[in-house]
This record gives structure tokens, C-alpha cells and sequence, in this order.
């Protein structure tokens, strides 16, 4: 997946159904939080952008990556329409990262298959600080930009489907 250059979080507001009427819950990984914040505001502005109300939008925290599974089951069960899970893994010396990446992404597919609210994986996984940044804001745009887009259409297909 070569993103060399390329800024991936443009959209055309005219073709996403609004989210006015949508609740979006939104689960923050505290690992690496310059970056996860970075995602969060993203994320954020873009839903507002969108048009959901700013009351119906609800942040949960949690210690990290590794905790977004949990944090992302139990935020299906607050009548939220959809739910983006956003977390920043970085690769260290060791092979946690691989351990973390594994589980937060099998875990979200999880939820994905055997429940009915769609959770949106807004996890980067880098191989160092500098691509984190690229992604977060950065030269290739803001992941959570993405991740909130795809939360609104994934909550509007739920409903039409
Ligand atoms: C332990 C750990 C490490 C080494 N690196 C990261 C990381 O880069 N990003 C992240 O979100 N979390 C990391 N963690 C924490 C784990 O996700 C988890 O919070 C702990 O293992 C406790 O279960």
C-alpha cells in the first residue's frame, strides 16, 4: 500500500448523507497521544463537518491500543450508530508491536463480524514517529479525517441495509 507523497483524506461532502441525525462513538488509545489526540481532532472536526451534533459524539479513553477492542465492544452498547477505534502503534526493539497490531486488528474485525455496530479501525501502524506524524496531520493527511468518513457512511449503510 505505497502512500509515497500522497494525501488520502480529501472527500466530496456532497456525496456522504449527512450525520445529523447519527450518534458516533469514539474510542482514544492514550499510547502515543500526541498523535492519537491529533487523530481524535480529525476525527472530530470531521464529523462536525459532516454534520453530527457535538452532544452526540462520545469520547472514552484508554490506557492503549491493546484496550481499543474492549473499549470499542463496550462503546457498541451505548446506542451509538458507529464507533472508530483510533490508536497509534509504534515499532519499538522488541516484537510487541507485532503482538499489539494483531490483536487490535483481529479484535476489530471481531466486533465487526459477530455485532451489528460497525467499528472503524483509525490505528496506525508505523514503523516510526515521523510516519505516525505524516498521518496524523501531516503530508499524508489525518487518518481520523478517513476514519470519521467511514464511520458516517458504514452508520448510514447499517440503517439502509
Ligand atoms: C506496551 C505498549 C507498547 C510497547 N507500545 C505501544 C504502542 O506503540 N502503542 C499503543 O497504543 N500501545 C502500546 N503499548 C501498550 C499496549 O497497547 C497495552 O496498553 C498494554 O500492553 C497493556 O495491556
Amino acid at each position: 500500500m505505497a502512500t509515497d507523497g500522497i494525501n488520502l483524506s480529501g472527500y466530496d461532502k456532497k456525496t456522504i448523507a449527512s450525520g445529523a441525525k447519527l450518534r458516533i462513538g469514539i474510542v482514544v488509545a492514550e499510547w502515543n497521544s500526541d498523535i492519537t489526540s491529533a487523530l481524535y481532532k480529525g476525527a472530530f472536526d470531521t464529523l462536525i463537518d459532516l454534520g453530527v451534533q457535538p452532544t452526540n459524539i462520545i469520547k472514552w479513553d484508554v490506557p492503549g491500543s491493546f484496550e481499543l477492542v474492549y473499549g470499542a465492544k463496550k462503546m457498541q452498547e451505548q446506542m451509538v450508530n458507529a464507533v472508530i477505534a483510533i490508536g497509534s502503534v509504534i515499532q519499538g526493539e522488541t516484537k510487541h508491536f507485532d503482538f499489539v497490531c494483531n490483536a487490535v486488528s483481529q479484535g476489530i474485525k471481531d466486533l465487526n463480524v459477530n455485532r451489528e455496530t460497525p467499528v472503524i479501525f483509525c490505528v496506525l501502524t508505523d514503523d516510526t514517529k515521523q510516519q505516525a506524524i505524516d498521518r496524523s496531520g501531516g503530508k499524508h493527511g489525518n487518518k481520523g479525517v478517513e476514519a470519521a468518513v467511514a464511520a458516517v457512511r458504514m452508520a448510514h449503510l447499517r440503517s439502509n441495509a
